[in-house]
């Protein structure tokens, strides 16, 4: 049986659950925590969470996991059937990944862990961000799923990483810049978040996070 290895705080674990979950896939959940990387290098070796550990082995980095997991377990796919379809499914998810969230978890520090930014990084951010979720709303428009007429793995990954900059936006700028640059995802954030799967990922995500913060450890993301 899969091992899904992080914490539920984690967008990245959380893509993965959904994806478990909506697959319909047998998988236990370990807490393990990024501060406890010595612990864990053999299997993830950056020290980053989510991995999964295997029968065949440990395995790290969410979308290698995502693939393995479409190849493995094809019962239920969440990728489209055509290799075209599925390689622009994948594209939509690398900008998700790389333009949008990668730029807006700069200001995890400052939205989620109490720190702050600096004036410099938070206008640099914008802008990227700006660009991200623009060149996202050339790719989809949401509506209702973010790739084609059904739930794929585009809409774990879209759900996760929009809502998070609404969040994070809202708190640091005052200001949701997804209404800004993609009007269509507060529609499509609250279509998305009433799937059961979803619904119990986000609310593990919140016992995940109260028992996260009474931990009180310097953590930055
Ligand atoms: N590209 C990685 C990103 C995973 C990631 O950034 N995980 C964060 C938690 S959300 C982490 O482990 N941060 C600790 C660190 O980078 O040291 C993936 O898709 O799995």
């Amino acid at each position: 049986m899969i091992t899904l290895c992080g914490f539920g705080v984690s967008n990245y674990y959380n893509k993965l659950k959904i994806i478990l979950l909506e697959k319909g896939v047998a998988f236990r959940e370990a807490t393990v925590y990024p501060w406890e990387r010595d612990g864990f290098l053999a299997s993830s070796p950056l020290g980053r969470i989510p991995y999964i550990e295997t029968e065949s082995g440990p395995l790290s980095e969410s979308q290698v996991i995502l693939d393995y997991l479409e190849e493995n377990y094809p019962e239920t796919p969440l990728y489209p059937v055509d290799a075209f379809s599925r390689a622009k499914c994948r594209e939509l998810i690398q900008h998700l990944e790389l333009n949008v969230e990668w730029v807006n978890r700069r200001l995890y520090r400052q939205a989620f862990f109490g720190g702050t930014v600096s004036q410099e990084t938070r206008d640099e951010v914008r802008e990227k961000l700006t660009a991200g979720l623009e060149a996202v709303g050339r790719l989809t428009t949401l509506s209702p799923y973010a790739f084609g007429p059904t739930f794929t793995a585009a809409d774990c990954v879209a759900y996760l990483h929009l809502d998070y900059v609404r969040r994070v936006t809202q708190t640091v700028y005052g200001e949701d810049l997804l209404a800004g640059h993609l009007p269509a995802a507060a529609e499509y954030l609250a279509f998305i978040a009433e799937r059961p799967h979803v619904r119990r990922t986000m609310d593990d995500r919140a016992t995940a996070l109260a028992v996260f913060l009474a931990l009180d450890v310097a953590y930055e993301g």
